[in-house]
């Protein structure tokens, strides 16, 4: 996620950090990258403008001045803009009305049917139950892609293909108050381009069916142009919020950071795969840690407690405090990871410099995996549990077995006993009386 601009600031800061003391020239140069980093990410140029000019005023006054630690204040003060910049706190949606209504907007492609079903799952998750609306009547096999990833989730979905758009939206909500639906989640038609006629369909839509929530949907691979696009589309409209998509992708995060200064609507939730369980709430404050490098534990560790088996997780805590981690549970934590999602978005969660090396080199894609898995496999009982056992000859074996080369055997060890180094390091920390206590701390935030 917005890999560039992420290693940019971080080079900036970490040139920052370092300094006792802040001279202007300091400030001047750190300032100047900042802002090209922004600019190259294809941040809206008047945000830059501002976002820049809030730090300048910051980082030449008081706070900076009389901290024992300028580099580290400057760091902090980036972090506080960037996160306001993205909106401050969580804004979670409002379901008032009943049923109550979320409209979702946006460009044809925007992710608009998918992000329909993704909201619509994490609903129903916290115990709704949500009706979908496939009130997009352009695109050809639009209502069936809808009813197809509605079925996937077994979630309920109303179409009456051949009707208007608004005729469906209120054909659903009286649905929905017969059987007891809420929200009615509408999903709408999109067009390549802005055009009236689009715009006045969707007023027709929004005046008719009162949503409590008007959602706008936006690709954040588009850059520039979705923020445009944003900001026609709540002048038309009045927006009450925006989902931004494909966070996964290689997005430089150019919409992503201009969208809520330009629209001045939260962004609600993010899009991170093509999978329907891929959306995760915004946190603006979360979302400025993962870009400077600071990590998102606490996202992680929602994630690892929503896809963990507790039973598996506390017999794995048990096993690396008596550091008996062997390669059989190393094995099993890949597996669950990768339940988890992109091997290098999670990565990107954990603050930059407590990952080992090796681990960060570690490009875990799916064939990578069925490497390592083959590996595993093609070791003894005792080899697994005892690593330190496999000498060369073992080596050669082990990669004739599985199908790899005897580079593929040293890597995974190598990663393996880099691990083992991890924990042991996590235990003597806590040994010595220390308690992971959040974010921030120098601390091993593993499990
Ligand atoms: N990688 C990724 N792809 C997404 C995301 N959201 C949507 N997509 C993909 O974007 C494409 C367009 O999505 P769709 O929901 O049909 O867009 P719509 O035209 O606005 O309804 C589809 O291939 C989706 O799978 C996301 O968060 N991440
Ligand atoms: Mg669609």
């Amino acid at each position: 996620m917005f890999t560039s601009l992420a290693e940019k600031l971080q080079n900036t800061l970490r040139r920052l950090r370092g300094k006792g003391k802040l001279g202007e020239k300091d400030v001047d140069l750190a300032l100047r990258e900042i802002r090209l980093a922004l600019l190259e990410a294809d941040v809206n140029f008047k945000v830059v403008k501002d976002f820049v000019g809030g730090i300048r005023e910051r980082a030449v006054g008081e706070e900076v001045r009389r901290s024992l630690t300028p580099g580290q204040q400057v760091v902090k003060i980036v972090h506080e803009e960037l996160t306001a910049l993205m909106g401050h706190q969580q804004s979670k949606i409002t379901l008032s009305g009943s049923p109550a209504v979320i409209m979702l907007a946006g460009l044809q492609g925007s992710g608009k049917t998918t992000t329909a079903v993704k909201l619509a799952v994490n609903l129903s998750k916290g115990g709704r139950k949500p009706l979908l609306a496939a009130a997009d009547t352009y695109r050809p096999g639009a209502a069936e892609q809808l009813q197809v990833l509605a079925d996937s989730a077994k979630l309920p979905c109303y179409r009456n293909d051949g009707a208007g758009p608004v005729q469906i939206c209120r054909e659903a909500v009286r649905l929905a108050d017969r059987e007891g639906y809420e929200p009615v989640i509408l999903d709408t038609a999109g067009r390549l381009h802005l055009d009236d006629a689009m715009m006045d369909e969707l007023k027709k839509i929004k005046a008719q069916l009162k949503p409590a929530e008007l959602l706008l949907v936006v690709d954040a691979m588009t850059g520039q142009d979705a923020v445009t696009a944003a900001s026609s589309f709540h002048e038309a409209l009045g927006l009450t919020g925006v989902i931004l998509t494909k966070l996964d992708g290689d997005a430089r995060g150019g919409a992503a950071l201009s969208v809520r200064a330009v629209t001045g609507r939260p962004i609600k939730f993010a899009g991170v795969g093509e999978k329907i369980d891929a959306l995760e709430p915004f946190h603006p404050e979360r979302m400025a840690s993962r870009i400077l490098g600071m990590g998102d534990l606490l996202t992680l560790i929602e994630k690892a407690e929503a896809g963990f088996d507790q039973e598996k997780a506390r017999k794995l805590e048990q096993k690396l405090r008596r550091q008996e981690f062997t390669l059989d549970d190393f094995r099993e934590q890949l597996q669950q990871l990768r339940q988890m999602g992109n091997m290098e978005d999670i990565l990107a969660m954990l603050p930059a410099a407590q990952i080992p090396k090796d681990l960060r080199r570690m490009q875990v894609d799916e064939k990578q995996f069925q490497r390592i898995d083959a590996v595993i496999t093609s070791m003894t009982p005792a080899e697994r549990s005892n690593p330190s056992m496999i000498n060369s000859s073992r080596r050669r074996r082990i990669a004739g077995g599985s199908g790899t080369t005897v580079q593929d055997v040293n890597r995974l060890l190598t990663q393996f006993s880099q691990m083992q180094k991890l924990f042991k390091q996590m235990g003597t920390l806590e040994k010595k009386g220390f308690k992971h206590t959040g974010r921030g701390k120098r601390g091993f935030p593993f499990f």
